[in-house]
């Protein structure tokens, strides 16, 4: 007799836009074959936990029928490609949203074995032509790859935590191209110093023509450089630091048969999501909604779930997935605004942005127990409960509008961007978490282990007087992470390489 294998499966969302139909699909294959909750992820996708191993064809053909699927969700390829959301935040979104989609489809597998094994049910004889994969060729890529973009001031896809980063660049309102950032990862494993996160470096601007063709020279120098022999090693930003940045550089220039130009000027501001109600209330408005850990459930008092399949049954417009675990209920049109704020207050599940202290608002954190394999702790289903404990001491410390990044994993893996966070924590045992601090506000510099092995009292109470000093000794705009660099609690991490010293 076989055990009853379940399992997770992640679907791609290039850009994290769904249409009201998609969302309608996944939020009914929750019900039919998961656990009947819907997780979006750090990376825009959604994930369903809880599929029976018989239920797997059943699942996926039901993401086919609306044009869903889940090839490059993981393995060895280029992953879901990361935008900006919202609508309303810049006038050259769409153009930029377009590219995200067009690198995403330029780097999907060509490979026709998902729908032999999924959608047809028969696994056929392959041949040339369907096997034929122009950019990841007979090996693909040694590791995974992940592609981010962001439109400043928003950083809210955390573009330098990817292989390749890409900052939109806007001239008298119109988009010109690119600023390409390159050999960011977070993954690291405790013990291995040799491991370690990394953010992207920028190389130069690329024409928005042009820049599909730098995606994929560089995931082709990845292809052909990076190691196959030692997994722990086989990320992109192991090749840079291996061979140089220059080295790889000099190389992208010689496949692309030009050079790329220099790096234009930019400014991010903030790495996280906007809430509330946004655009305009004759036009088409976006609302953006908070989503603790990214889990779209109901439990008694707060139906979330429900509301959204109610509004998903007559919205016009989008759902988006944020890089921030948030939704975005996006393009709802004039006549329905007052009708999803009515669904939402019925179920429960109003915006109460205003109720939460920034902190919880921002924060982020992985699934972790009890569906990951490679937790060591809780994170997902903690965060909250710690959160509820620093919430008073933010509170009685005036801080409750004041943003600051906490994230927390189950591992040192990285998947809630732990690295990135102004305070992060990250799993070592059982209810014991290494606390790192000093990450910048807007994802351009990581942060710095300060404690290890902590349980929640020890958390707390090595938090509570940086809390208080931040709230009377910070100067004007300074955030938490500058201001724990600035009076010495930590030192900076300038580059991947010092994160551990
Ligand atoms: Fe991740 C592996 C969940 C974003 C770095 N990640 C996993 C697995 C699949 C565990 C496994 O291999 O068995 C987790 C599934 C847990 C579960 O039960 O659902 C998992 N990762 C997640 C998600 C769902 C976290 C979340 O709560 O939102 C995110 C889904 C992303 C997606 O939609 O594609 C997720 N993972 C990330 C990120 C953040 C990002 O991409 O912006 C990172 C750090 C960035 C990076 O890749 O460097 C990340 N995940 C990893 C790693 C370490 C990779 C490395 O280079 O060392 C692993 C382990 C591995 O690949 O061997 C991993
Ligand atoms: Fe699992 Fe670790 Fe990723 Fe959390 S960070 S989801 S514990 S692999």
């Amino acid at each position: 007799l076989e055990p009853l294998y379940s399992f997770m499966i992640r679907v791609r969302v290039p850009g994290g836009v769904a249409s009201a139909r998609q969302w309608a699909r996944m939020n009914e294959l929750s019900d039919s074959y998961g656990n009947g909750t819907l997780k979006l992820t750090t990376r825009q996708t959604f994930q369903l936990h809880g599929i029976l191993k018989r239920n797997l064809p059943a699942a996926i053909q039901g993401f086919n029928e609306v044009t869903m699927d889940s090839i490059a969700g993981c393995g060895d390829v280029n992953r879901n490609v990361m935008c900006n959301t919202n609508p309303h935040e810049s006038a050259v979104h769409q153009q930029v949203y377009d590219t995200a989609v067009a690198i995403s489809a330029h780097l999907t597998p060509r490979t026709s074995a998902y729908r032999e094994i999924w959608l047809d049910g028969n696994l056929q004889e392959t041949t040339e032509a369907v096997d034929d994969e122009p950019v990841y060729g007979k090996t693909y890529l040694p590791r995974k790859f992940k592609i981010a973009l962001a439109v400043p001031p928003h950083n809210d896809t955390d573009i330098y935590a990817n292989d390749i980063g890409l900052i939109a660049i806007e001239e008298d309102g119109q988009l010109v191209g690119y600023n390409v950032a390159i050999g960011g990862g977070l993954g690291m494993t405790f013990g291995m110093p040799e491991t370690y996160p990394r953010l992207a470096d920028l190389i130069g601007f690329v024409a928005a023509d042009d820049v599909v063709e730098v995606c994929e020279k560089l995931v082709t120098i990845q292809r052909d450089w990076g190691n196959r022999e030692n997994r722990k090693f086989s990320r992109f930003k192991y090749t840079i630091d291996r061979v140089g940045l220059p080295a790889v550089v000099a190389e992208m220039h010689q496949r692309l048969g030009y050079a790329l130009a220099p790096a234009r000027p930019y400014r991010f501001t903030s790495s996280s999501d906007s809430f509330g109600w946004s655009g305009a209330p004759d036009g088409l408005s976006h609302l953006t909604l908070f989503v603790e850990g990214g889990r779209v459930l109901d439990r008694p008092g707060y139906g979330l779930k429900s509301a959204l399949a109610e509004i998903a049954s007559f919205h016009t417009g989008d759902f988006r997935l944020t890089g921030n675990q948030n939704l975005i209920i996006g393009n709802i049109e004039p006549a329905h605004r007052l009708r999803v704020q009515e669904v939402l207050e019925k179920h429960g599940a109003a915006p109460k942005a205003e109720q939460l202290t920034a902190i919880r608002r921002d924060a982020l954190a992985c699934v972790a127990l009890n569906t990951c394999s490679l937790a060591f702790a809780e994170a997902e289903r903690y965060l909250p409960t710690l959160l509820d404990k620093l919430d008073t001491v933010i509170r009685a410390h005036g801080l409750a509008e004041d943003s600051i990044l906490i994230r927390m994993t189950g591992c040192p893996n990285g998947c809630a961007r732990p690295y990135l966070g102004e305070i992060a924590l990250i799993g070592r045992s059982l209810g014991r978490y290494n606390l790192y601090l000093g990450a910048s506000h807007h994802g351009d510099r990581l942060n710095k282990l300060y404690r290890e092995m902590l349980d929640e009292d020890g958390i707390l109470r090595e938090l509570t007087p940086l809390i208080a000093a931040y709230a009377t000794d910070r100067e004007t705009g300074e955030s938490f992470g500058d201001f724990v660099v600035r009076t010495g609690v930590v030192k900076a991490t300038v580059v991947g390489l010092d994160f551990h010293a």
